[in-house]
């Protein structure tokens, strides 16, 4: 006969960062420290909020779209969106996170999510722009996060960022077709670039001296990078894109750096990031508002499916004892 000992807390932490050590990955039936669980939970969580809230600056634009094909890509993509966020929560509530409790601290503003969802969509070209520069920035973000220590997040990322790489061709064409159209066309796409340009670079995150979360998060090997070398990597990237499309990207200090073999580029204002951040942006209190009531509405649909279930379980139950 075997014994099995329960093993000490000692135990259980020297296994866990065996398991980041040689890169493997941390599923839920495996313990964690609760430091490791709890950031865990705040980055998915916000992560699924930016995909839900995320559906609203395009979601605006579905009836007004130019044309029946632009309007069935772009329903397409905001059910994509809404996608990724039911992902997300279900990799959140693996680590024991109540999906009606995520969803009271975004509508009640106590977690946050994506700063760029906070900036209005005042032209079709926004659309066009958010799926070049905010995709854009999102899978540089998250590629990296497909290699992330705990499973079900790297997981869902895996095809998040199929799709997100989708949604950022798609609008990379439709800014391509509207600077081939008339010049008021390519003027919208300019001025939706510039208005995008620099909250697309806070989309990172703060500074890395101003990062509280990131040593933390690289030693579990949560993040993979830092905050300042992915937002490199998306100026890197994109300034050639600029250039082919035919656009000016609005910073005068964007210039290339042969010595660090990349492009320099002009200062953030870490101020208006603070402000959208805290509630303060253009349309903070407009998206959760809406969310507030879209999930006020839906209470019937989550009342109705949970009766379905209930019936469906007693028949079950019935039919077992029969
Ligand atoms: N906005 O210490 P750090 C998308 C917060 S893509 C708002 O550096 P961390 C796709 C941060 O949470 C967008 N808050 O934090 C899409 C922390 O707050 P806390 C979503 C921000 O976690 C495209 C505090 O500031 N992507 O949705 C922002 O190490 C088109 C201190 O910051 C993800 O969530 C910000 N920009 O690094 C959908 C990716 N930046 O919790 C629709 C996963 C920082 O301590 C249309 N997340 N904060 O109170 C991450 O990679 C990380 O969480 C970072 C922040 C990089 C965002």
């Amino acid at each position: 006969m075997t014994m099995t000992t329960t093993p000490s807390e000692e135990e259980l932490h020297e296994r866990f960062e065996d398991t980041i050590a040689k890169d493997r990955r941390i599923e839920p039936r495996d313990w964690v420290p609760e430091g490791y669980r709890r950031t865990m939970i705040r980055q998915i969580a916000q992560h699924a909020h930016s995909e839900i809230i995320g559906m609203q600056p395009e979601g605006n634009w579905i009836t007004r779209a130019p044309s029946l094909r632009r309007k069935a890509i772009l329903l397409a993509k905001v059910q994509d969106e809404a996608g990724h966020g039911l992902y997300l929560y279900s990799a959140a509530e693996t680590l024991g996170a109540d999906r009606d409790d995520l969803t009271d601290k975004l509508i009640t503003g106590r977690q946050k999510y994506s700063s760029i969802f906070n900036y209005p969509t005042s032209t079709f070209a926004d659309v066009g722009v958010i799926g070049w520069l905010v995709d854009g920035a999102a899978i540089c973000n998250q590629v990296p996060l497909c290699r992330s220590s705990y499973g079900p997040y790297a997981r869902a990322m895996i095809r998040i960022c199929k799709e997100e790489s989708f949604h950022q061709r798609q609008g990379y064409e439709l800014l391509m077709t509207m600077m081939r159209g008339t010049p008021e066309q390519r003027e919208m796409v300019q001025d939706a670039t510039n208005r995008f340009w620099w909250p697309s670079l806070m989309m990172f995150g703060p500074p890395d001296d101003d990062s509280p979360n990131t040593a933390q998060s690289m030693a579990w090997k949560v993040k993979r990078h830092t905050n300042d070398e992915l937002r490199q990597r998306f100026v890197d990237m994109t300034v050639p894109q600029a250039e082919a499309l035919g656009v000016t990207l609005p910073d005068p200090d964007l210039a290339w750096n042969a010595e660090r073999g990349h492009y320099d580029f002009g200062r953030i204002d870490w101020s208006e990031l603070k402000q959208v951040i805290s509630g303060g942006g253009p349309c903070n209190a407009e998206r959760v508002a809406r969310r507030r009531h879209a999930h006020e509405d839906g209470a019937w649909v989550r009342e109705a499916a949970a009766a379905h279930a209930r019936k469906n379980r007693e028949r079950e139950r019935k039919e077992a004892v029969a």
